[in-house]
């Protein structure tokens, strides 16, 4: 038996930039996306000014940002897209959490969970991260992780005091 079709779902995609000019590369990136059929655009974040977390010390801070897509697409094939859309505004892979030109990341389709060599869903760091959490709270104010149950909100409220600084532009 063939699945269920399945409607339009929403994906959430985490850019982030730390490199030459991140203001350009968060807009190339997403007039890139824009372009690939499958993609509809929904809503985007505004743009987070945020401390790096891990990788090298001495690195600038991020421009990080959420959008929010609507999508007949599967997990694998969006994450194709945004790999493919990273190489092309010329990213080098070189060290783990190391600067970065732009970093596309698929935090959620809708509830999916996967786990595969290639592909988490949601995103696993998702919950330890402001730089997420809260340009996602404005995209999708009410969604809840599939695995835990837990409100964006809730996960806000669970990050430790102290952590990485982060602010609004
Ligand atoms: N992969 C698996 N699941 C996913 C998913 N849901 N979305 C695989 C995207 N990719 C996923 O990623 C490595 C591989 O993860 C991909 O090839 C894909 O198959 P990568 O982008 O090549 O490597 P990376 O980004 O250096 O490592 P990683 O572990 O993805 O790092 P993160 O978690 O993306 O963190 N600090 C601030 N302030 N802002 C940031 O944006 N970003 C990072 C990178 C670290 N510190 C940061 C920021
Ligand atoms: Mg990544």
């Amino acid at each position: 038996m063939s699945p269920p079709p399945q409607g339009p779902r929403q994906a959430a995609v985490a850019f982030g930039a730390n490199l030459e000019r991140p203001f350009l590369a968060l807009h190339l990136a997403e007039e890139l996306l824009g372009l690939e059929e499958g993609l509809r655009f929904a809503a985007r974040s505004g743009v987070w000014l945020t401390e790096p977390v891990g990788g090298p010390p001495g690195q600038d801070w991020y421009h990080n940002q959420v959008l929010l897509y609507e999508t007949g697409l599967e997990a694998e094939k969006i994450l194709e897209l945004l790999l493919k859309t990273e190489s092309a505004l010329g990213r080098a892979r070189r060290e783990r959490w190391g600067p970065r030109i732009i970093d596309l990341d698929l935090i959620f389709l809708d509830g999916e969970v996967a786990q595969s060599g290639s592909l988490t869903l949601p995103h696993p760091r998702l919950q330890d991260r402001a730089f997420v959490l809260k340009p996602l709270l404005e995209v999708a104010p009410g969604w809840t992780h599939p695995v835990s149950g837990l409100a964006l909100l809730d996960l806000l409220s669970r990050l430790p005091r102290g952590g990485p600084s982060l602010r609004r532009l």
